[in-house]
């Protein structure tokens, strides 16, 4: 399997995920904005994009990562499809997509945009991190309860956006600690090393 991917961006998420997961990914950087060749593989232009063995090509990281977790059930990374803790898991997956990484990105990183845009964005994000502080103050150490879940992996490689995005974590010590919490896993940190970034203290 080959993942495509861009430093410092949300294909960091799969990456844990296939390092959690024990899964060998062959990786090609893309030069985002300005990659013809992966335009014509990829027509949404952005990354993640998962190349399978069949020659297919998988799109939409909450996709690629539950694709990634049921190639490795044993993992634990995706309940079994079908249970309560998947749609669990999904609801989690969405809220992070919509109510978190498309927050962050674009309105965070395109001053362009204007600071009413970006203040609207801020505020957003504030009662969407509180909302993950009340979950994760109730003490267990990962979404979904005990076991590191691909949605762990998603919302880490989001909020790990925070310091460029100047989001103060202070307000959140929960989320904080959970956050050092994941960044100190062995197999996150080799793939924050493997997808070029460096590890962050919160
Ligand atoms: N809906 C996509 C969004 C992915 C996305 O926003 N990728 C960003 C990096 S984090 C990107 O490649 N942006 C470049 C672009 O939009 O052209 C997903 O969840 O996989």
């Amino acid at each position: 399997m080959k993942l495509h991917y861009a430093a410092g961006t949300c294909s960091l998420s799969p990456h844990i995920v296939a390092s959690e997961a024990g899964i060998p990914l062959e990786l090609q950087r893309v030069q985002l904005g300005n990659d013809p060749e992966y335009v014509a593989l990829n027509p949404k232009g952005y990354v993640p994009a998962l190349g399978l063995d069949d020659g297919s090509l998988l799109t939409e990281g909450v996709a690629i990562v539950q694709y990634l977790a049921d190639r490795a059930p044993e993992s634990g990374l995706a309940p079994p499809a079908g249970t309560a803790a998947r749609y669990e898991l999904q609801s989690w997956l969405t809220f992070i997509s919509s109510e978190l990484h498309k927050m962050y990105s674009p309105w965070l990183f395109h001053p362009e945009y204007g600071e009413v845009a970006q203040q609207v964005a801020r505020e957003k994000i504030a009662t969407r991190l509180a909302l993950v502080e009340r979950h994760l103050a109730k003490g267990a150490p990962f979404l979904l309860g005990t076991t590191f879940t691909v949605a762990d992996a998603y919302l880490f490689t989001i909020v790990g956006w925070s310091p460029f995005a100047k989001i103060d974590l202070a307000p959140y010590p929960h989320l904080r600690n959970y956050m050092n919490r994941v960044s100190e896993r062995p197999k996150v940190r080799e793939a924050i090393f493997a997808h070029g970034m460096k590890i962050a203290s919160y």
